[in-house]
C-alpha cells in the first residue's frame, strides 16, 4: 500500500504535505480563493511506454475545499444507501463506492461534461460527479419515477445523457468496448473530446479488454481506459486472479500509468495528461490503485476474504478524504471546525434528498403498484417496456409457448 510506507509521525506528515510553492493570502474567503497552490502527489506515477506527468500538481484552496466537500458528500450518500438497503427500501443489486471517491472527483476536475464517461455497476458516485442530483440517485435506488432512469434501472444502471454519462453496466467488462465505440464516434466527429471507460481489476482479465484495445490503438481512438484496481473482484483477491497484477502494463503496446487512486490531486493530474495524450496519440491505460471499504455488494459483508486490519489500515493511512483534510489543515485553508461544519451540511443534504425521494407525490392519477412508503409511487406498469426497444419496429411479445402474440410493445 502506497501511503502505508510513509512514516506516520505527524511532523513527517506535515512536511510531506507542505506545498512546493505557495502564495495564497490568509483570511480570504475559503470557498472562492483561487490563488495558485502547488502540491506534490503522494507517490510517483509509474509509467509504461510513455513519460510520466509531473508530480507537482497545480491546485487552489477553492479546489481543495470542493474536493473535500464532494468526497464527503459521496461518502455520506453511500452510507445512507447502505442503511436504505438494510431497511429494505432499496432492493436488487447495490454496489457501493466508498473508499474510491478520489477517482470520481479527481477525474471530473480534469475533464468537461463534453467528454464521455462509462462505467460498471458501482456507479452512484460517478453519476454524482457528472452532475447528477441526490434526489435522482435516491429515487432511482428506491425505484421511484424521479430516478435518473425513471426508477427502472436501479443501482447498477444510472445514466445522464446530457452530461455524456453512458452508465451504469452490470455485465462485467461490457462497458469497455462500448466506451471505445464512443471514442470512435468522437474521433469521427472531430470534436476533440475523449471517453473515460472505467473497469475493475477483475474485468481487466477479460478478453474483450484486449480486443477493444487492439482496435482503439489501431485507429488511434481517444479512449482512456481506467482500471479502478480496488484489489478484489467479488471475494477474489487480485493475486488469485491475475498472473500480472500490473494492470497499467497489460495493454502491451498501449501506454499506461499507475496512479495513487486515493489521492484526488494525482488522479486529476493523470487524467489531464491522459486526455492530452489520447487526443494526440490514441488510447492510454490508467491504473488507479484504490480500495473499497464495503463488501462487493450488499450481500457481501466484505470481511471473509480480507482482514479487518487491512480495511482499518487503509482507512488510517490512505483514506482519500482524510488526505485532503490534512492538506487543508496543513495549509491553513480552513479550520477543523469549518470542515466538520461542511460534513454536517452534506449529511443534512443527503437526509433531505432521501426524505424528498420517499415523499414525492406525482400526478393524482399515478398508479401505486408497489410501494414501501405510503405516498411514493413506483413507475406505472405501462412503463415496463418503454425505453427498452426503439419505437416503431413492431416488437412483439409472445406467450411461453411462442405461438400466440400477446402484445405489441410500444
Ligand atoms: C460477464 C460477467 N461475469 C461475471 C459477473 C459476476 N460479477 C459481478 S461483479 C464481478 C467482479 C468484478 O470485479 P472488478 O472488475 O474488480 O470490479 P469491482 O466490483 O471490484 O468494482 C463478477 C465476477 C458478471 N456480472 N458479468
Ligand atoms: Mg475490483
Amino acid at each position: 500500500m502506497a501511503l502505508s510506507k510513509l512514516s506516520s509521525s505527524s511532523s513527517r506528515l506535515t512536511n510531506l504535505l507542505k506545498p512546493v510553492t505557495t502564495s495564497f493570502l490568509l483570511h480570504r474567503p475559503i470557498s472562492t480563493d483561487t490563488t495558485p497552490l502547488t502540491i506534490e502527489t503522494s507517490v510517483p506515477f509509474i509509467s509504461h511506454q510513455c513519460d510520466a506527468p509531473s508530480r507537482s500538481v497545480e491546485t487552489t484552496p477553492k479546489e481543495l475545499l470542493s474536493f473535500f466537500r464532494d468526497m464527503a458528500l459521496m461518502r455520506r450518500m453511500e452510507i445512507a444507501a447502505d442503511s436504505l438497503y438494510k431497511a429494505k427500501l432499496v432492493r436488487g443489486f447495490c454496489h457501493l463506492y466508498d473508499g474510491q471517491e478520489a477517482v470520481a472527483v479527481g477525474m471530473e476536475a480534469a475533464i468537461t461534461k463534453k467528454d464521455c464517461v462509462i462505467t460498471a455497476y458501482r456507479d452512484h458516485c460517478t453519476f454524482l460527479g457528472r452532475g447528477g442530483t441526490l434526489l435522482e440517485i435516491f429515487s432511482e435506488l428506491m425505484g421511484r419515477k424521479d430516478g435518473c432512469s425513471n426508477g427502472k434501472g436501479g443501482s447498477m444502471h444510472f445514466y445522464k445523457k446530457d452530461a455524456n454519462f453512458y452508465g451504469g453496466h452490470g455485465i462485467v467488462g461490457a462497458q469497455i468496448p462500448l466506451g471505445c465505440g464512443l471514442a470512435f464516434a468522437q474521433k469521427y466527429s472531430k470534436d476533440e473530446t475523449v471517453t473515460f471507460a472505467l473497469y475493475g481489476d477483475g474485468a481487466a482479465n477479460q478478453g474483450q479488454l484486449f480486443e477493444a484495445l487492439n482496435i482503439s490503438a489501431l485507429w488511434d481512438l481517444p479512449a482512456i481506459l481506467v482500471c479502478e484496481n480496488n484489489h478484489y473482484g467479488m471475494g477474489t483477491a487480485e493475486w488469485r486472479a491475475a498472473k500480472s497484477p500490473a494492470y497499467y502494463k497489460r495493454g502491451d503496446y498501449v501506454p499506461g500509468l499507475k496512479v495513487d487512486g486515493m489521492d484526488a490531486l494525482a488522479v486529476k493530474q493523470v487524467c489531464k495528461f491522459a486526455k492530452e495524450h489520447a487526443l494526440k496519440n490514441g488510447p492510454i491505460i490508467l491504473e488507479m490503485d484504490t480500495y473499497r471499504y464495503h463488501g462487493h455488494s450488499m450481500s457481501d459483508p466484505g470481511s471473509t476474504y480480507r482482514t479487518r486490519d487491512e480495511i482499518s489500515g487503509v482507512r488510517q493511512e490512505r483514506d482519500p478524504i482524510e488526505r485532503v483534510r490534512k492538506l487543508i489543515l496543513a495549509h491553513d485553508l480552513a479550520t477543523e471546525k469549518e470542515l466538520k461544519d461542511i460534513e454536517k451540511e452534506v449529511r443534512k443534504e443527503v437526509d433531505d434528498a432521501i426524505a424528498k425521494a420517499k415523499d414525492i407525490f406525482h400526478s393524482p392519477d399515478a398508479v401505486i403498484c408497489f410501494s414501501y412508503s405510503q405516498e411514493s409511487p413506483m413507475p406505472e406498469p405501462s412503463e415496463l417496456f418503454t425505453n427498452v426497444y426503439v419505437k416503431g419496429y413492431g416488437v412483439e411479445a409472445f406467450g411461453a409457448d411462442r405461438k400466440e402474440v400477446r402484445g405489441v410493445l410500444p
